[in-house]
């Protein structure tokens, strides 16, 4: 399918009724809806033309975390990915490709490819991607799954985690401060932007609003996990998501020559 400015969609639709749907710019998800509860939230000021990456869903930011050498980010959400394949079977799924170009190397000199393939599981949205390291030199990268979940109102929200005694980095203080979270629950009451580093595995947002928990499971790969709301920015629509992140931030990663790094984060939806 195309949205209405043309941009390319597809579709995934699970025989239970599930679906989720994404777009080849950026290789974004911008919908898995499980049970009839939409999980994912696309901000109210995002543009879906392709004029600039896609604020909502699942953005990849690849090979660069933030601010930096090149474009916030990264560039991989702002790119069109190729579709490998698609799959129409009882899990449903699309595989998704980014490889180097002119393009890339003007801003970035390394040969990689990048395989993200999204699979429609019964209970579950599987993400895995891999990244290869095509050159012959080694290179380093950040990354992260910069994801926007849908929630009824960040005061519903607890985020529970393995968080306590771990080390974050707090960037809306000036300069960034060092800090060690107190507890493994966190909750939104003021503008959040943080970077815990070594938190991975399961995450839970839990929305008394809405009644659902939904977990966030990275089995492989990704190590840290990034908050962050806005909080009082009614243009970005503070009050109606979170973005919860599968990253790989706090440190860049080494890549050798053919070695493939895997990320792999499931996203599984149940009533409370
Ligand atoms: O992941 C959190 C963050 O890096 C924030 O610092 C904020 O800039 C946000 O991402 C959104 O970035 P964007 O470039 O999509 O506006």
């Amino acid at each position: 399918g195309a949205n209405a400015a043309g941009l390319k969609t597809i579709t995934l639709t699970h025989a239970n009724g599930d679906s989720a749907t994404l777009y080849t710019f950026g290789g974004c998800v911008t919908s898995y809806t499980h049970a009839g509860v939409e999980t994912l939230k696309v901000r109210p000021d995002a543009k879906m033309d392709g004029s600039k990456p896609i604020s909502g869903g699942i953005p990849h930011c690849f090979p660069q975390f933030g601010p930096g050498a090149i474009q916030q980010h990264g560039f991989a959400r702002n790119l069109e990915w190729e579709v490998r394949s698609t799959d129409a079977g009882a899990e449903p799924s699309v595989c998704l490709r980014l490889a180097d170009s002119p393009k890339t190397r003007d801003m970035w000199p390394y040969p990689f490819e990048a395989i993200y393939t999204v699979t429609l599981a019964s209970d579950r949205l599987k993400t895995s991607l891999e990244v290869k390291n095509t050159g012959a030199e080694p290179f380093t990268f950040t990354a992260a799954l910069h994801s926007y979940f849908d929630i009824s109102a960040v005061a519903n929200l607890k985020i529970e985690g393995n968080f306590k005694g771990s080390q974050y980095i707090d960037k809306t203080a000036k300069p960034p401060a060092e800090l060690t979270a107190a507890s493994d629950t966190i909750t939104i009451s003021k503008e959040t932007d943080s970077v815990y580093k070594g938190v991975s595995g399961e995450l839970k947002l839990v929305d008394s609003g809405k009644g659902t928990q939904l977990a966030i499971e990275c089995k492989q790969g990704w190590r840290d996990t990034v908050i962050w709301n806005p909080y009082g920015d009614q243009g970005m629509g503070y009050d109606s998501f979170v973005c919860a992140e599968a990253a790989l931030a706090a440190f860049p990663f080494t890549l050798q020559p053919n070695v493939v790094w895997t990320g792999l984060m499931d996203l599984v939806s149940t009533k409370l």
